[in-house]
C-alpha cells in the first residue's frame, strides 16, 4: 500500500475515472475536486464514478476560484496532484473559446500557484495534449515536435504546459505534462466521435436510430485507451526527475476507418448509414496525428494493453449492453445524439 494523498481535478470525467481506480488499486488515499453541481446531482455527474463513490473523498472547489483550490489544498497534505479538469472539447472551444482559455489556462495557473504556496513538495501533473502540435510539423509527432495548435482548446494547451515547464524551471518544483494522444473508452463522452459512432452503431442495430450524421471522415487520429494512459500518467509522477512525455500507440487511423470498424462489429455497411454533415466540420481541423511514444516506452516501461481493434470491440460492445439493459424505458427513444 502507498499510503500516499493523491488530489485529481476532473475525476467525473473519463480519465478521472480510470486514474482513480487505478490509484485506489494502488493503496493510495484518493481525494477528487468536483463542482458544487456535481454534488447537488450526483446521479448525473457521477456516472462514471458510481462503483467508487465510498471509496473517494470529494471536495467542492472551482476551478475559476483560487481561494476555492488554495482552501482545498491547505487542508490536506497531498503528495501527488493530477490536474485532469478541463473544458476538454475542440468544438465547442471555437464556440467558447473565452471560457474555454478561462478554465484550462487560469484552471491550471491557480492550481500551480496554490501548490507552490503551501505545498511545493507535491508533484503535479498537467494534462497535455497531442492537440498542441495541431498542423503538425513532422511525422511523427515527439517530444521535441514544434507546437502549431489550431483551435483555442490547442492554444489553451500549450499555455498550460508552457506554465507547468515555468514552475518546473522557476521554482524547482516536480511538474510535468503528458502530451496525450487522443485516448477512448467506454467511458468517453458522448460528443467525442468515437463515441457517437458506437453509441449510434448501437441505437442503428437495434432499430432506435436510422444514421449516423458526421463531419471530416478523412481526419486522422491515434487512438489508444484511456485505462492504459492513466498508468502513463502515474509512473510520469514516480521518476527521479521531472520530465515530459508523449503518450501514443503509433498508429493512425482516419474516422472512416473507425466507423467501418464500428459498423462491421454488428455485421453493418458504414456506407449504408453514414451521411456527411457540413455542421460537424471545424474551422480550422487537425488534419492527422500519430504519436512516437518512444520515450514513454524506454524511460517509464509503459506498454499498451488495447489494440484498435479490441478498442472498438469494447465500446461497441458496450454500448449494446448499455442499451439492452435500458431497452424497456421509453426515454431512450428520444435520447438526442446531436454532438
Ligand atoms: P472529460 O471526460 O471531458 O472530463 C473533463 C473533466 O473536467 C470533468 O471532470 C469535468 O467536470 C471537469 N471540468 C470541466 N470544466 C470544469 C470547470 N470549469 N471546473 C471544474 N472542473 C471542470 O475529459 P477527459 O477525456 O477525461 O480528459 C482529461 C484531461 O485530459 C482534460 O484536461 C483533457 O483536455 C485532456 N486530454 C484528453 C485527451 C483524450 O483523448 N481524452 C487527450 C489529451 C488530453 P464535470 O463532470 O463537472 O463537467
Ligand atoms: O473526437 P474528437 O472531437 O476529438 P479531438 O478533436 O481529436 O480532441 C480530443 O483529443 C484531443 C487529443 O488530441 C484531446 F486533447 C481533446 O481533449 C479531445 O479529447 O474529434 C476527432 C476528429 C476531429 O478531426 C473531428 O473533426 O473527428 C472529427 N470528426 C468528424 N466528425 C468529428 C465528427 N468529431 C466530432 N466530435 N463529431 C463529429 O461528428
Amino acid at each position: 500500500m502507498s499510503g500516499k494523498k493523491v488530489l485529481i481535478t476532473g475525476i467525473t470525467g473519463q480519465d478521472g475515472s480510470y486514474l482513480a481506480e487505478h490509484l485506489l488499486g494502488l493503496g493510495y488515499e484518493v481525494h477528487g475536486l468536483v463542482r458544487r453541481v456535481a454534488l447537488e446531482n450526483p446521479k448525473g455527474r457521477f456516472v462514471r464514478l458510481a462503483h467508487l463513490l465510498d471509496k473517494l473523498i470529494l471536495h467542492p472547489a472551482s476551478l475559476e476560484s483560487y481561494p476555492s483550490i488554495f482552501s482545498v489544498i491547505s487542508r490536506h497534505g497531498f503528495d501527488e496532484c493530477y490536474h485532469l479538469a478541463a473544458q476538454s472539447f475542440v468544438a465547442e472551444s471555437f464556440a467558447d473559446g473565452f471560457s474555454t482559455m478561462n478554465t484550462n489556462i487560469n484552471g491550471t495557473h491557480y492550481m500551480l500557484a496554490a501548490l507552490r504556496e503551501i505545498r511545493p513538495d507535491c508533484r503535479f501533473y498537467f494534462a497535455g495534449s497531442s492537440e498542441m502540435f495541431g498542423k503538425v510539423r513532422e511525422m511523427p509527432q515527439r517530444e521535441t515536435t514544434p507546437f502549431h495548435p489550431r483551435s483555442p482548446y490547442g492554444i489553451s494547451k500549450v499555455a498550460g504546459f508552457d506554465l507547468t515547464r515555468n514552475y518546473r524551471e522557476a521554482y524547482g518544483m516536480y511538474c510535468v505534462s503528458g502530451m496525450l494522444f487522443n485516448h477512448e473508452s467506454p467511458r468517453r463522452g458522448f460528443e467525442f466521435v468515437t463515441r457517437k459512432i458506437t453509441s449510434t452503431v448501437a441505437r442503428i442495430k437495434l432499430g432506435l436510430a436510422s444514421e449516423l450524421r458526421i463531419g471530416n471522415l478523412e481526419a486522422k487520429r491515434d487512438w489508444g485507451h484511456a485505462a492504459d494512459y492513466v498508468r502513463a500518467m502515474h509512473l510520469m509522477l514516480q521518476q527521479a526527475e521531472p520530465d515530459d512525455y508523449v503518450v501514443a500507440t503509433g498508429e493512425t487511423h482516419s474516422v472512416r476507418e473507425f466507423c467501418e470498424r464500428a459498423f462491421s462489429e454488428v455485421k453493418l455497411n458504414y456506407q449504408d448509414y453514414v451521411v456527411v454533415d457540413e455542421l460537424y466540420y471545424r474551422p480550422a481541423e487537425v488534419d492527422l496525428l500519430i504519436g512516437d511514444a518512444t520515450k514513454a516506452r524506454t524511460v517509464l516501461g509503459w506498454q499498451p494493453r488495447y489494440t484498435f481493434e479490441t478498442l472498438v470491440t469494447e465500446m461497441v460492445q458496450s454500448d449494446l449492453e448499455a442499451l439492452h439493459a435500458m431497452s424497456e424505458s421509453p426515454s431512450l427513444q428520444d435520447t438526442p445524439f446531436r454532438y
